[in-house]
């Protein structure tokens, strides 16, 4: 007996060791997003016991330590012994799995990306203080890198009543190469926990600074109201999300549709509340079964001259959301968010085209504007392609066919060579001498260019500055782009610091986003900080890049002769190169996009229709810079 539970023990370091050994291999990786991973994968616990029935509110809170408590209202993980010498406690921090082992294998239908548990976490921490509150008592455990500090024990009472979870955890610094949380990046992820299991409230709190932030999360609507958000700042066709829920062999299936009057498609699928970024079978099966039923009434009403509808021209504008409930999932792909169950894609299938023809039939006003978008778009959609080859053929003609407004550099190698696209002409001259010839090309843009989120995509690649830009850039764009053309590893937006400048960059970047993303996911897209002051003292010139860092400066040096500069027009060529352009000494923010659903909602705010939100984002964000996107 003895022996057996020591064996057991033994077992469970193992088990333990592997995930301090090999932390990527269980949580994706050990920079900024393995350690949010530790966030998601306790606060996916407490979703399963939300999801129980059993707990209605979650909250997440960031410290002022950088430790980061989850507490929930549910049952309390179970501290009783069990025949095994062991309390449920102490297996959920301590066993790889947990929860897979017990019968009630349906309970458990969440879990993380990789789906591996409380016990990862706690193996990933340098402590771990859990409380559970139960029968009237308060117990704590404290582990330091996953082992037991001590026993259970009992450190206040409480009423019978009041029950639930609470886990604080110090992510280990030998483990991880950024410690540091970000609320913006957990408040999403969380809020998407919130449409997803209808009814929970979810509150996110940042703690660490003076003025404490806090997000309260609470929907009643569940992916309907899921699409109604993302919708919330474009023009929308139908006001009432298309919603149905279905079940086939135990295939759980949501789906909510709205479609707006725009020309992109926006699918978000999650499998057991996993975002799967990367698609898979539901996904699929749900586009399969949207064309055909879409043709099937298109046809039946007699709206199709002969001509089928692609599946591109059915999804233009449509926004939906895809969940899905499962017992085995499997997950595939180099982020291991593409769900490969390969039955799923039928049952899908099914239910949607099921489901979806019954609305369509009874809902003949709704399915109508559904398919005149559909017929519209399949007719600009050839026009467009007209215009996208004709810019192909203008890439085709090679070093004679770059635009003239094009200075570009010597070199050709494409790894050495960056391109700095420039807002007017006067500042484009002073880039042109500031340079690195041999490196550095220079495209100057003649003010604001089209806004690729309003304009009709034909007008769009017609416009000469656009034309221009792609032809510079070598790639071409959408269904053409080939990364293998791209001329310059580096894109570097370089405008003026004001809103004007803020703008343009912000327009540049949503034709990024919208026609060449590649180019955004590879990393090749950067802007330029360029100076907002001019610090002289005794002879010496120091630039500042904010007002924050300008008080610094000058409550370190004292009285100077502080020069704001109201654009790069300002700066002679040598300023420029040592403050912007001088690869030792600029600042560049790469471009990246972190949550798919938030950049698109940050392009669609600042970029579409609907003013009211984009002004206030304008305001709480005056610099782009600042936009994580
Ligand atoms: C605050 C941070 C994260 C949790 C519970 C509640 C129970 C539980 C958790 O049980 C072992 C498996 C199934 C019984 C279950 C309590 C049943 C009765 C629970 C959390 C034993 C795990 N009473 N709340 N685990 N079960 N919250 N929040 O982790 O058979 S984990």
């Amino acid at each position: 007996m003895t022996e057996q539970y020591s064996a057991k023990s033994i077992k469970v370091l193992e088990g333990l060791e592997a995930v301090r050994k090999r932390p990527a291999m269980y949580i994706g990786s050990t920079s900024k997003d393995g350690l949010h991973h530790l966030v998601y994968e306790i606060v996916d616990n407490a979703v399963d016991e939300a999801q129980a029935g059993e707990c209605t509110k979650i909250e997440v809170s960031i410290n002022k330590d950088e430790s980061l408590t989850v507490v929930d209202d549910g049952r309390g993980i179970p501290v009783e012994k069990h025949s095994s010498g062991k309390s449920a406690l102490e297996v959920v921090m301590t066993k790889l799995h947990a929860g897979g082992k017990f019968e009630n294998k349906a309970y458990q239908i969440s879990g993380g990306l990789h789906g591996v548990g409380v016990s990862c976490v706690n193996a990933l921490s340098e402590k771990l203080v859990v409380q559970v509150k139960r029968k009237g008592k308060i117990y704590e455990q404290t582990y330091l890198r996953g082992n037991p500090k001590g026993k259970i024990k009992i450190v206040g009472n409480t009423d019978k009543n009041d029950t639930g979870t609470i886990v604080t955890f110090w992510p280990d610094k030998d483990i991880f190469s950024t410690l540091v949380f970000d609320f913006s990046v957990i408040s999403a992820r969380v809020r998407e926990l919130a449409f997803l299991n209808p009814g929970v409230q979810i509150v996110v709190k940042d703690l660490r600074k003076s003025e404490v932030k806090k997000d309260v999360f609470k929907y009643d609507g569940g992916i309907s109201e899921f699409v109604k958000w993302i919708n919330r700042s474009k023009t929308i066709l139908h006001s009432k999300p298309i919603y149905f829920k279905k079940e086939i062999n135990s295939t759980i299936l949501e789906v909510a549709i709205q479609y707006v009057d725009s020309y992109k498609e926006n699918i978000f699928g999650f499998v057991n509340t996993i975002n799967t970024i990367e698609g898979g079978t539901h996904i699929s099966g749900f586009k399969t079964a949207l064309t055909r039923a879409v043709n099937d009434y298109a046809s039946k009403k007699a709206m199709l001259k002969n001509e089928k509808l692609s599946g591109d021209d059915v999804r233009e504008g449509l926004t939906a959301v895809i969940s899905i409930r499962i017992k085995d999932p499997q997950f595939e792909g180099q982020t291991k968010t593409k769900l490969g169950n390969s039955e799923v894609k039928g049952y899908v299938d099914s239910m949607v085209s099921v489901a979806l023809s019954e609305y369509l039939e009874e809902n003949p006003v709704v399915a109508n504007k559904i398919v005149s978008k559909a017929v519209d778009s399949a007719k600009a959609r050839s026009a467009a392609k007209k215009a996208r080859d004709l810019v192909r053929r203008k890439n085709v003609i090679g070093f004679s066919g770059m635009p003239g407004k094009l200075t570009d550099c010597s070199s050709k190698k494409m790894e050495r060579t960056e391109v700095y696209i420039v807002e007017g002409d006067s500042a484009g001259g002073t880039a042109k001498n500031a340079r690195d010839r041999e490196t550095q090309a220079i495209l100057p843009l003649k003010g604001k260019i089209l806004n690729v989120e309003k304009a009709n995509p034909v007008k769009v690649l017609s416009s000469e500055e656009i034309t221009n830009l792609i032809t510079a850039i070598g790639t071409n764009v959408k269904e053409n782009f080939d990364l293998n053309r791209l001329r310059y590893s580096k894109i570097i937006i370089m405008t003026d610091a004001d809103v004007d400048g803020q703008h343009i960059a912000t327009l540049l970047l949503t034709f990024f986003f919208r026609y060449v993303p590649e180019l955004i996911e590879n990393g090749n897209i950067f802007v330029a900080m360029s100076p907002l002051y001019r610090i002289r003292k005794s002879g010496k010139d120091n630039y500042v890049y904010s007002n924050e860092e300008l008080e610094k400066v000058l409550a370190k040096i004292g009285k100077a002769d502080v020069q704001r500069f109201k654009g790069l027009g300002e700066m002679d060529a040598k300023q420029l190169w040592d403050t912007t352009m001088n690869p030792k000494t600029r600042i560049l923010k790469k471009i990246s996009i972190d949550d798919s659903i938030r950049a698109d909602q940050v392009f669609s705010m600042l970029m579409g229709e609907v003013v009211g939100p984009r002004r206030k984002f304008i305001e709480q964000n005056a610099n782009i810079a600042e936009v994580d996107i």
